[in-house]
């Protein structure tokens, strides 16, 4: 018999939301657990995509609103073979964020939402997105932002509202695949409620591999 096909987890958040740590977390603990894990982030800042992209965050280097966009669709390209290959083969993937992130920080800056969701078309479908969100007095009460561009606090309050707009999205065309997580208790409590969500996710029947935004 096949072995079951690992599942694919994709983490989004605000800035300090405590995503990084909540996804070590949870790698940890699912290795502990005897799984098979790989993580993922996304930027992949280490191909030459990758590198791009990172010159540009640095704000070492400017580019077109359309073709960063771009650049960020074509890094998660780059890396989906490697993430199919590795689902087959019963690995379960974590991604530190994905499209849903190249969604909401492009149309916080105005692009079309329409443009935003196009090149992602077909990329694979995650089988659980975990969102985490705090609120603004929280978010003001942790450690400053940090120096690369969109660490502001106008521009996170635009992203947050666009990852509204993201989450309905992904309900109408693919169900309940979105989780949004309250974020704003200590780093155990938050744990404790992204564990339960990704337990449902394993426990679940998921099905074959499905394809973004199809
Ligand atoms: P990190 O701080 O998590 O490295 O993110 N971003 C990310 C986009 O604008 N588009 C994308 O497609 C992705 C994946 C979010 C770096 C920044 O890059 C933004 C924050």
């Amino acid at each position: 018999m096949m072995a079951p096909r690992g599942a694919f987890i994709v983490f989004e958040g605000l800035d300090r939301s405590g995503k990084t740590t909540q996804v070590q977390r949870l790698v940890q603990r699912l290795e502990a657990d005897g799984r098979a894990v790989r993580l993922q982030k996304f930027p992949d800042r280490t191909t030459s995509i990758g590198r791009m992209i990172d010159s540009y965050l640095q704000t070492k280097s400017d580019l077109d609103d359309r073709a960063i966009h771009l650049l960020f669709s074509a890094n998660r390209w780059e890396c989906a073979n490697a993430i199919e290959r590795d689902l087959a083969q019963g690995v379960t993937v974590i991604a530190d964020r994905y499209g849903f992130s190249g969604i909401a920080f492009s149309a916080a800056k105005g692009l079309p939402f329409s443009f935003c969701l196009q090149p992602d078309t077909g990329l694979p479908l995650p089988d659980s997105v975990i969102y985490l969100t705090v609120n603004p007095e929280v978010a003001a009460s942790r450690a400053a932002y940090g120096l690369e561009r969109y660490e502001t606090k106008d521009i996170q309050t635009r992203v947050r509202e666009r990852f509204d707009e993201v989450a309905n999205e992904v309900q109408r065309r693919h169900g309940n695949i979105w989780h949004t997580i309250d974020a704003s208790g200590s780093v155990d409590d938050v744990q404790e409620k992204v564990w339960a969500a990704v337990t449902s996710t394993l426990n679940a029947d998921f099905p074959s591999m499905g394809r973004l935004w199809m």
